[in-house]
């Protein structure tokens, strides 16, 4: 079937949650993919930083191979022998104590809200149903009735209530408005190191490591949303890093599954994760021997073939060569590591038609909130594809001036 027949049969039985470009892909290697009728394409989205280790990267297929014909699915009515394993090695990586697998992002950022009050009514005395949860504006944190209870996009929010009350929303980057957000039933404060989906925003320097001050002087977890930044995207095993915080929870997900199977999890001290007790939480997938596998090589080859320090320097390289470019339409280029963002200006007509354009020159990048282009390619690529890719990007700021 070609490109043609595979969107229509998509349009007619697929619920319309989505507005994709129309690249049908059919293969993907490394930081290539190509569509049903053979065009090649730089893949600049990494399926939205979950294929950071490149796709079907051949020692992470192997694994899924090799765990998929031993064992795939237990349960945790029983145990397996990879999620001890994976725990054991995210705990050494990261310093944290304990951790609790799921299967999705937003499921482990489901899984931190509990655990953030149930450790405000068990540890902090805040009194039953009373606790309380800051979130930043322009948040994204997943698609959940709850989680989109306390987004502050339109989109995401209209004609899903009732919405999840003990939420407090305060501005990005405003440290100060966080202190005077807190109260004594304050349990935790959820923030994502960059907002990545708002347009990749970057808070002023030194705004984590204050609001990091801020919840340690008032007993309130810090809680990062790591799953887009975290795992080397930014340079660092997580992007707090850049700033020396140290969350009391951490949330990881996408390119722990190695762009091959869904995995995600919830780092915390034994003191915060400890109150979770036998029967209160989980799920059917959570922490599956196949996952689990998976996830183990995916560390291993974020590690060994030492995509973090590449993210560094390429996203530095590439961001040098993107602000070069001269045209009317750039507003700013901004980004840390390998998460980077081209904000255009309202005139310039929107960033879709730029995608578009970035298409037909064999680049697949996705815009965000209108106006922004986003290049996240996989961790893996190197200088060379990134001049390859400047070229192009050069071109299309040149045909659409
Ligand atoms: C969609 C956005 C990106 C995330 C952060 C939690 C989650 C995500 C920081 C939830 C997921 C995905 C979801 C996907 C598109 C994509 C996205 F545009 F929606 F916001 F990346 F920016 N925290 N982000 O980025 O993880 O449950 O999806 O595994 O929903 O359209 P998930």
């Amino acid at each position: 079937m070609d490109t043609r027949d595979l969107i229509y049969l998509e349009d007619l039985y697929g619920a319309q949650n989505y507005h994709p470009l129309d690249a049908v892909l059919t293969r993907g290697k490394g930081i290539w993919a190509w569509d049903v009728e053979g065009n090649k394409y730089l893949d600049f989205l990494s399926g939205y930083s979950a294929v950071n280790q490149g796709h079907c990267h051949p020692r992470i297929v192997k694994t899924v191979q090799m765990q998929a014909k031993r064992l795939t699915l237990t349960s945790r009515a029983f145990r397996n022998d990879q999620w001890p394993l994976l725990a054991k090695e995210l705990c050494d990586l990261t310093g944290y104590e304990m951790v609790l697998p799921m299967n999705s992002g937003a499921e482990s950022i489901e899984t931190s809200i509990k655990v953030a009050r149930k450790w405000a009514y068990q540890k902090k005395g805040v009194p039953q149903d009373k606790a309380e949860i800051i979130a930043c504006t322009n948040n994204f944190h997943g698609r959940t009735v709850t989680i989109i209870s306390f987004s502050t996009e339109p989109l995401y929010r209209n004609d899903f209530g009732p919405f999840t009350p003990g939420f407090v929303i305060v501005p990005f980057g405003d440290s100060e408005a966080l202190r005077q957000a807190i109260t004594p039933n304050t349990a935790a404060f959820m923030v994502e190191p960059i907002q990545a989906e708002a347009g990749i925003l970057i808070p002023p320097p030194g705004y984590l490591k204050a609001a990091r001050e801020i919840c340690a002087e008032n007993n309130v977890l810090f809680i990062a949303d790591e799953i887009q930044t975290g795992l080397g995207r930014t340079g660092k095993i997580f992007a707090c890093e850049h700033e020396e915080v140290r969350p009391d929870m951490v949330v990881i997900g996408k390119s722990l599954g190695g762009g091959c199977y869904p995995i995600s999890a919830t780092l915390a001290s034994r003191d915060i994760m400890g109150v979770v007790k036998p029967g209160e939480h989980g799920s059917t997938f959570g922490g599956n021997p196949l996952a689990c596998a998976v996830a183990r090589a995916a560390l291993r080859v974020t590690l060994e073939e030492r995509l973090i320090d590449n993210a560094r320097d390429q996203g530095c390289y590439f961001m040098e060569k993107l602000k070069k470019i001269k045209s009317r339409h750039i507003k700013e280029v901004r980004g840390l590591g390998l998460l980077i963002g081209i904000e255009l200006k309202p005139e310039a007509g929107g960033a879709r038609r730029f995608c578009e354009e970035l298409k037909k020159e064999g680049l697949l990048c996705k815009e965000t909130h209108d106006n922004v282009i986003r290049f996240a390619p996989p961790l893996i690529i190197k200088q060379k594809d990134l001049d390859w890719a400047i070229r192009r990007v050069k071109r299309v700021f040149k045909r659409l001036k």
